[in-house]
């Protein structure tokens, strides 16, 4: 053990400050700490899943086996006996580390995480804990891992370590935990040693059921010893709040910023972690864009992967698409790099936020010239406007308005998202609470609600602009509103597909409720809307109007355009 980590671990164990707060846990705070400033700017990182699993490609024996590449062995049932000898085909010959970091760089991404062991066990890292590796049991017999660590370096990307609990190939991982633990902290440490500073340790595998918190507080403790400057994900424990320095959603991106801890999106470019050669669902760069700037604007980071080919070769569509994300983000990155999350929850509008200090980034989603774009709800007034991409000699036309600045474009540079950097005389503040008009009646439409759930939703084009997909009852939606207090009448603007009616529902302020059906006949489509009268409630100054179903006989429940509420004295 290095003298550094032994005297680390004995400063510890005296008590005295050190990296460590208690047994494991920063001392410092992850959202703050100058360790992780770099991370919380980064915004975009590499995911790389390499490893012996990239040698069948997914097909074993001549038939496609299902799920993810890298879960082959498991999901194959292919017995060790059969798997380990892939070792022995495994020589990437086409592998350069140089044009991985530069690709990489190329794309924008900040940070590199790769697989050094994933559950097959197989370490991509020379290691003297086992011959299972690539030095020792590859005909290629070099380490990958130093060459990469260098060539990140060099074109100054952070080098990270992913690295799995789980591992199908020790013996003793089920047998005798002890050993095998004591086997996973020698490699830590060989990890954390032998390849000079490391941006994140990213674990994974910790669900198995010899896996607990204490022992993701031992492993947080050792790697912290070793690496202060480290980050470590929330995997190295149970994925609770307090293990590592941040939470790690997979293949989804949460509905809004994750209070109190920094996070982190993994997500597949196509359906696969590792290589998969029939595997060609790939995600547009459109798509992979407007993910990137939604995850931004909820403060997260986005890790996408790739899944190198067993010659060494990042595929070709992945490749096109982080070149071509990098041309976007030369254009448009600093709307992305070291911004902060929306003072939006629910955005007025088809596309996200960011912010700056004093100036807020729109980044808007198939926007179309001569189309005003409202920012409903912004209270902070705009000084100037400009297009980050300036390709088209473009122009934005901002006007005051009682709902909020409209922008105007003369043309659209970017159809996938089109940035407008606004510099406001204050920090953005968004008042998301709908207000009267000046007709003092309140529209509640359907883009200033909240849904909550997994299926309700948002829909905008042709003649949708409502909330749709409300295929699971358990589903709602709800409006912050602010108004004169006094009684109102509430007005549904609703409808349903001749195939779908009967449901129950009820509108709700506070204790007040009004509840309806949906004609079983619908109204003739899920874009026939029509306006019904509920009944009256007594509003408050402020607060929330909510819908719910009560029951969903068939596909869904409704399609709701608005709610309006008309002051009694009209
Ligand atoms: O089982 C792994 C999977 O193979 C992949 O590595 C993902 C990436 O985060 N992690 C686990 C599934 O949660």
């Amino acid at each position: 053990m290095k003298t550094r980590s032994w005297l680390w671990s004995v400063a510890f164990l005296c008590g005295v400050a050190g990296p460590l707060g208690a047994w494991g846990a920063p001392a410092d705070d992850p959202l703050t700490a100058p360790r992780t400033k770099w991370f919380r700017e980064a915004r975009l990182g590499m995911f790389i899943h390499w490893g012996l699993y990239s040698v069948p490609g997914g097909v074993w024996q001549g038939k496609d086996v299902p799920g993810y590449g890298e879960w082959i062995m498991s999901r194959g049932k292919i017995p060790e006996a059969e798997y380990q000898p892939l070792a022995k085909q495994f020589n990437p010959v086409k592998f350069e580390a140089d044009a991985w970091a530069k690709l990489a760089k190329d794309a924008g991404m900040k940070y590199l995480v790769i697989t050094s062991k994933h559950h097959d066990g197989f370490c991509l890292f020379d290691t003297q804990t086992t011959a299972y590796d690539m030095v020792d049991g590859t005909p290629y017999a070099k380490d990958v891992m130093k060459e990469l660590s260098r060539a990140c370096r060099e074109q100054g990307i952070k080098f990270c370590f992913y690295y799995s609990i789980m591992d199908w190939h020790h013996p003793e991982q089920t047998r005798d935990f002890p050993v095998y633990h004591e086997y996973l902290k020698a490699q830590v440490r060989e990890l954390l040693t032998n390849y000079g500073p490391i941006g994140i340790m990213w674990f994974d595998g910790e669900w198995i059921k010899q896996w607990d918190q204490a022992k993701g507080r031992e492993l947080e403790e050792l790697c912290r010893s070793l690496q202060p400057e480290l980050i470590i994900n929330n995997r190295v424990g149970k994925r609770k709040r307090t293990d590592g320095d941040y939470e790690t959603p997979e293949q989804t991106i949460p509905a809004g910023k994750i209070k109190g801890r920094l996070w982190e999106t993994c997500m597949t470019m196509n359906g696969t972690w590792g290589f998969k050669t029939k595997d060609h669902k790939w995600k547009s760069t459109s798509e992979c864009l407007r993910k990137l700037v939604d995850i931004a604007s909820k403060g997260g980071n986005f890790l996408l992967n790739v899944g190198p080919t067993p010659a060494g070769e990042i595929p070709e569509p992945s490749a096109v698409r982080l070149r071509e994300m990098g041309e976007w983000l030369r254009v448009n990155g600093e709307s992305i790099y070291g911004t902060e999350a929306s003072p939006y929850t629910r955005h007025p509008f088809a596309g996200r936020c960011t912010t700056r200090g004093t100036r807020l980034y729109v980044h808007l989603f198939d926007p179309k010239p001569g189309v005003p774009i409202v920012l409903a709800g912004l209270g902070t007034t705009v000084r100037s406007a400009r297009l980050l991409d300036s390709s088209k000699n473009g122009t934005v036309q901002v006007t005051a308005g009682a709902a909020g600045p409209s922008l105007l474009l003369s043309t659209v540079p970017d159809a996938r998202v089109t940035v407008i950097a606004l510099e406001l005389a204050a920090v953005p503040s968004v008042e998301t609470r709908v207000r009267p008009g000046s007709d003092g009646v309140l529209t509640l439409a359907a883009r200033l609600a909240t849904p909550h759930g997994g299926k309700l939703g948002y829909e905008q084009g042709k003649e949708k602009d409502n909330l749709g997909f409300w295929t699971d009852a358990k589903d709602w939606a709800g409006w912050e509103f602010a108004a004169p207090a006094g009684e109102y009448e509430v007005i549904l603007e609703f409808a349903c597909d001749a195939g779908s009616g009967g449901s129950r529902y009820v509108v709700e302020v506070g204790e007040q409720r009004l509840q309806g059906t949906v004609p079983a006949a619908g109204t003739g489509s899920w874009t026939a809307f029509r306006r019904i009268a509920l009944g009256r409630v007594q509003l408050p100054k402020q607060g929330t109007l909510a819908i719910r179903a009560l029951s969903k006989p068939k596909l869904a429940v409704m399609n709701v355009r608005s709610i309006t509420l008309i002051p009694k004295a009209q």
